[in-house]
């Protein structure tokens, strides 16, 4: 199979959570406020003793406490207290109110308010501000997460600056807790500003494109802090391998990301193991985009070693571009040897994701990653996994649109093949669309995993059945609608 359910469950829970950023964790709903409100938390309480207007963010249960003070304020009476637990792991707490976009569209805002921290450590306190879209795209972000307020502190003027486009349907704001320790907010504000004010929206590119030297320490299950080991692109993977930071073997520094194969046996050929960050796209839309880092390979058999990259379109997970090295990729044992992958973020890219990569047996080491913009004189490394592209009429992808069910290991799987103007795109049972590219005028290739679909027509002249190729083997399917 191309794509397991559980895979795409983690799949669709991680890309909603990167994208829509820390604050997602327990979206704020429409509050009916028209605009920010009681930023001051002078107001009422409301509900469960939170600021009126406020509505709590975070995990229920994760152990952080939220609560308007009156011993502690910056100005007037009262702030609000977060504290978080001794031992919080990646989860956050704090408070949000969201905010109509409509009188801020096309201007510039600043979100600014004072922050007061005792004995924080961890991720850090700050401040929150995000900008929705349509279909809750996250049109800009910034949860200071670069420069956010670690240890004891005075009160403190802190601010976040960002565009809100005309497309903007609404805003949320807050401010969060990631860590131990206590954060005391108050006189929050929201104003336009004018262009003369720089905006902060570099810091959402650092959203997710952090600790790439490995030197940040842990996060949640020994992963290098920031990095993940899920597996956002298919097929399914990852069982077997072990991800962690490592301080023996390093490029630069004190440490470096290992992925190691850990199980008894072989990996099957569809399994891998990945270090993965996701992070917006925005800062490289319509440019060309080069990751680099060292890899260092020992023992790798049966697969290789090597970064991955891939650009994420609209609707759910459609690839606009992808490389993960495969046919470059290290294997045996060697020393750390510099790769690069070169790729271009398309305009209506919604994420871009990347890391390294293990498949097959053995250890392998990243380090010193680098994100950087290039010119057009640099030649992308994009790969088609299966051959080159044919040029076909799209006319006849009208034959191939439909669903089919294919038999895959004793289970009838489900296709449905989709036409969109001179793409087909393929769905495998409530799973996002992928394009799949023509090699033949009946033979069509993922790019993101090595398998294919061939066409097959009865006496009239109907395409009425579909075989999978994969792992070296033929899936028949009929179809069935
Ligand atoms: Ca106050
Ligand atoms: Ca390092």
């Amino acid at each position: 199979m191309i794509v397991t359910r559980k895979t795409l469950c983690r799949m669709s829970v991680w890309i909603l959570t990167v994208l829509a950023g820390a604050a997602a964790g327990a979206a704020p709903q429409a509050l009916g406020h028209p605009a920010p409100t009681n930023l001051d938390f002078e107001g009422e309480l409301g509900a469960a003793d939170l600021p009126s207007g406020w509505v709590r963010w975070g995990k229920p249960g994760s152990g952080y406490s939220l609560a308007a003070v009156t011993r502690v304020a910056h100005g007037g009476q009262r702030s609000v207290w977060i504290a978080g637990p001794d031992d919080p792991g990646d989860a956050f707490g704090g408070l949000g109110q969201a905010f109509p976009a409509e009188p801020y569209r096309g201007k510039r805002v600043r979100f600014s308010g004072y922050l007061r921290t005792s004995r924080v450590t961890g991720g850090g306190a700050g401040l929150c501000l995000r900008i929705n879209g349509p279909e809750k795209r996250v049109l800009a972000f910034d949860n200071m997460r670069d420069r956010r307020v670690l240890g004891t502190t005075e009160w403190t003027r802190h601010e976040i600056v960002l565009d809100v486009p005309e497309q903007a349907t609404a805003g949320a704001l807050g401010a969060l807790l990631a860590g131990s320790g206590s954060v005391w907010v108050d006189d929050l504000e929201l104003e336009v500003v004018d262009a003369g004010t720089a905006t902060t929206e570099s810091v959402a590119r650092g959203h997710a494109a952090v600790n790439l030297d490995f030197e940040d320490g842990t996060g949640s299950g020994d992963l290098p802090r920031h990095w993940d080991d899920q597996h956002v692109a298919p097929p399914t993977g990852g069982d077997g391998y072990q991800v962690r930071v490592d301080t023996r073997r390093k490029h630069g520094g004190e440490a470096s990301g290992r992925i190691e194969w850990k199980a008894s046996g072989k990996p099957s050929p569809q399994q891998f193991g990945t270090l993965t960050q996701m992070m917006l796209p925005d800062a490289y839309r319509g440019k060309r985009l080069r990751l680099s880092g060292h890899v260092r390979a020992n023992r790798v058999a049966n697969g290789y070693a090597g970064l991955w990259m891939r650009v994420d379109g609209p609707r759910g997970g459609a690839h606009l571009a992808f490389d993960n090295m495969k046919d470059r990729g290290l294997t045996g044992t060697r020393r750390w040897r510099s790769c690069e992958i070169v790729l271009d973020v398309a305009q209506e890219a919604t994420a871009i994701a990347f890391g390294a990569l293990l498949t097959g047996t053995g250890r392998m080491w990243v380090d010193d990653l680098k994100l950087e913009v290039v010119d057009d004189s640099v030649p992308t490394t994009e790969q088609a996994l299966a051959g080159e592209e044919f040029p076909i009429d799209p006319e006849i992808l009208d034959d191939y649109v439909g669903t089919f069910r294919v038999a895959v290991q004793g289970a009838g799987v489900l296709f449905e093949f989709r036409r969109k103007g001179d793409k087909l795109l393929v769905v495998q049972q409530g799973a996002p669309e992928f394009r799949i590219y023509p090699e033949s005028e009946t033979t069509f290739f993922y790019k993101v995993v090595d398998a294919k679909f061939t066409f097959v027509r009865n006496n009239q002249g109907e395409v009425d059945r579909v075989t999978l190729h994969q792992f070296g083997q033929e899936f028949p399917g009929r179809r069935v609608d």
